[in-house]
């Protein structure tokens, strides 16, 4: 009697990548089981970097729903497919495209620096781009005689006034899953593993309070690279927890602390393994950004690129 096994989600998945020329690009802040079917795990920037490069048609965006937009933007002859289009980003929509054209005729002489979550419509009236690894470099390429409005995280704005003497001005938006890390605990969690190093992200509601205890503050990128290159055996991590599925894979020896189990984006969590195979049936949902908010957009993404 022969064995029949049943295909599994995983080898559906598979062979549908194969019969649609897909690749799975993921966010190292989506569920586990999502990075590891992915073709290429990542920050944003590197997410559509992959996706600009890769030969296959389609791409499948398992992240949040500004990122499969600059997907779209940078690889626009490519078909850009999200597994949920509810899986949106909070930090994002604490700006509109509105609000920024307001708040731009207040200041007619500051350059606008657009944190990568944000809409396309956003990036479209914004003159550069960043993300939390490059926005350091992108401030500091600015003409000197420009103010800056920065948007639209309070915090990652914070932490580069700290870094630079740039006059910028700061948009009042946070990340909510950031905002859910507290300093409390992780002043415990030094207290009980006084070892660990302590690698905390620039959106973090705690910045303030904990920047001067932060043995570095990074980008996700940032973060997975430091754990791998230190001697350090424990690491207290302050981001959103998907981050850890990498940390421990990459680093199978060292021991990861998160500074809070409550900082779990629910959005990110919105992409299932069953969702990512409808999505490869159905050739759903397609995100498109409109030609005339692209060609504007894509502007300011692809200025930041130059910069790397
Ligand atoms: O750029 C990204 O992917 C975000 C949102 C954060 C990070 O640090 O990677």
């Amino acid at each position: 009697m022969s064995l029949k096994t049943e295909t599994t989600l995983v080898e559906k998945i598979d062979e549908l990548k194969k019969v649609r020329d897909a690749v799975i690009v993921a966010h190292n802040y989506q569920a586990g089981e999502i990075q590891d079917i992915a073709d290429f795990v990542g920050d944003s920037l590197a997410m559509a970097r992959y996706g600009a490069q890769t030969i296959a048609s389609t791409i499948l965006v398992c992240g949040v729903h500004f990122m499969a937009e600059s997907a779209a933007l940078l690889s626009p002859n490519k078909k850009i497919l999200v597994p949920d289009l509810e899986a949106g980003c909070s930090l994002a929509e604490c700006i509109t495209k509105d609000q920024l054209v307001e708040w731009k005729k207040e200041f007619t002489n500051a350059v606008v620096v657009a944190y990568v979550n944000t809409s396309a419509a956003v990036k479209a009236e914004s003159d550069i781009c960043c993300t939390s690894s490059n926005a350091l470099k992108v401030v500091e390429s600015l003409p000197k005689d420009k103010e800056i409005l920065f948007i639209p995280d309070m915090y990652l704005g914070q932490w580069l006034r700290t870094k630079t003497d740039r006059k910028i001005h700061l948009w009042n938006g946070s990340c909510h899953t950031h905002l859910r890390i507290r300093p409390e605990p992780i002043f415990d969690l030094k207290k009980e593993h006084p070892q660990a190093e302590f690698l905390m992200h620039p959106e973090c509601g705690c910045l303030t309070a904990c920047m001067k205890i932060a043995d570095r503050i990074l980008s996700t990128d940032g973060i997975l690279k430091r754990a791998k290159e230190s001697n350090a055996k424990e690491f207290i991590i302050a981001t959103e927890t998907g981050i850890l599925h990498r940390l421990k894979k990459e680093n199978p020896l060292k021991t990861f602390y998160p500074a809070a189990q409550e900082a779990a984006c629910e959005f990110m969590k919105k992409n299932t393994l069953e969702k990512v195979l409808w999505s490869l049936e159905d050739l759903v949902y397609e995100v498109k950004v409109p030609e005339e908010i692209a060609l504007k957009a894509r502007i300011a993404l692809e200025r930041m690129m130059q910069i790397q």
